[in-house]
């Protein structure tokens, strides 16, 4: 396999391989060239380092062969400026006066070898072939990469662009404590087998370059169907839909019920990045839009989002929920949580209840309302729930 790929890859370039000769000396620069062209190769021979830059910009080569001593533009000189356009060509320095130094910053800039005159043409020839082998191994990997990165992409946009096709949304109930319907989340469901859960389309779209296509599309979906009176719609937004000029258009689907939509920030990822959050949450509740901080106690950024979002509502993560009728230390963060955002007019959402002991603590520590398979699970149209 290896094999095949590698003398394709050498046979597209010519058996013996294109060379760019640098040398400030012509005497030097004819005797190399004439030694290069009778063991076969073609030759590009430049006399300064700012002409061998421009003939690199513009024309493919297997290796450079360098002789330089002009001051300002030595061979290590060269070496480091050639190095931003090319990172792999193998570079073989000529040198009449070797020093250590240069030797050693030869090294540091990748030279392929350090040549020093008199270079005799069995040498030469030597370095040449080996070199000539190095190249053919990186165009090797260079090919293989390219088919493994083809091969990873091509599906994941296909199946991406499936997800979109079949995708809809699942809501699930939120519950007032007095057990009336207070709202649904709208949850991103897609029918595309090689995207199993939310989070793989999530990813699949960061990694396309996505998202706002998909944040879009989950909008406009979430604007569909009709809400009874009074019944609020809650949607997921990821950190880069706040830079997606849609969101904010009075025309967009979710802008037209915006009174009835609170927008789920997530804590899990960094939001104090977000440029110009402050005027953006503040253009979104012009609109009409509420905004809730989601996964509340699971991210990193903690405290730091709530002062920066301050939010309508709060969703208290399920890890804090997990289990709180048992564990005091998680009764007393949420009671202590509900008291500050009831002292700020904030309502508390206690997320992921999965029993009515949860439930009941939840609803004793303060807690406003109550999302989790519990009292409903998500589903198709809007479930019925149980209080
Ligand atoms: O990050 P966010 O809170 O938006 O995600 C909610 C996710 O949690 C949804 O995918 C939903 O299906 C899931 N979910 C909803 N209720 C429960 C629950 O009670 N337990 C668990 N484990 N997951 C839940
Ligand atoms: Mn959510």
């Amino acid at each position: 396999m290896s094999a095949a790929i590698s003398s394709d890859a050498l046979n597209e370039r010519g058996a013996m391989g294109r060379i760019l000769l640098v040398a400030d000396v012509p005497e030097s620069q004819r005797a190399l060239a004439r030694s290069l062209r009778e063991a076969g190769y073609e030759v590009v021979a430049e006399d300064s380092g700012e002409s061998a830059l421009r003939a690199v910009r513009t024309g493919a080569f297997d290796v450079f062969v360098t002789d330089l001593a002009t001051p300002g533009m030595d061979n290590i000189a060269f070496l480091q400026l050639m190095r931003e356009y090319d990172q792999d060509v193998p570079v073989v320095l000529v040198t009449a006066s070797p020093h250590v130094d240069s030797a050693i910053a030869a090294l540091e800039h990748g030279a392929f070898k350090y040549l020093v005159k008199p270079v005799t043409k069995d040498r030469l020839e030597a370095v040449l072939i080996a070199a000539m082998h190095v190249r053919g191994a990186a165009l090797v990997d260079r090919k293989a990469r390219q088919l493994v990165a083809d091969d990873i992409q091509l599906p994941l946009e296909k199946n991406f662009d499936r997800a979109l096709a079949s995708l809809w949304l699942a809501y699930q109930p939120i519950v007032h404590r007095n057990g009336t319907l207070y709202g649904h989340e709208a949850l991103l469901r897609s029918e595309e087998p090689s995207l199993p859960s939310p989070g793989h389309v999530l990813d699949a779209a960061e990694g396309l370059d996505r998202l706002v296509e998909l944040g879009r599309r989950v909008r406009s979906h979430a604007s569909l169907p009709v809400l009874d009176d009074g019944v609020m719609l809650f949607v997921n937004l990821h950190p880069r839909d706040l830079e997606d000029e849609e969101l904010f258009s009075p025309d967009s689907p979710l802008s037209r019920i915006a009174a009835r939509v609170v927008l789920e920030i997530t804590e899990r990822t960094s939001i104090a990045s977000i440029h110009d959050l402050k005027p953006k949450l503040a253009r979104l509740r012009e609109q009409g839009f509420r905004i809730a901080i989601d996964d509340f106690g699971a991210g990193y950024a903690g405290l730091t989002s709530f002062a920066l979002v301050v939010p309508d509502i709060v969703k208290i993560d399920m890890s804090l929920v997990r289990d709180v009728d048992s564990v005091p230390v998680k009764q007393r963060l949420i009671e202590s949580m509900a008291s500050v955002c009831r002292d700020m007019g904030i309502l508390v959402v206690g997320e992921g209840v999965e029993t009515r002991h949860e439930r009941d603590t939840l609803v004793a520590l303060g807690c406003d309302l109550f999302q989790g398979y519990a009292i409903a699970r998500p589903a198709r149209a809007f479930p019925t729930y149980v209080w």
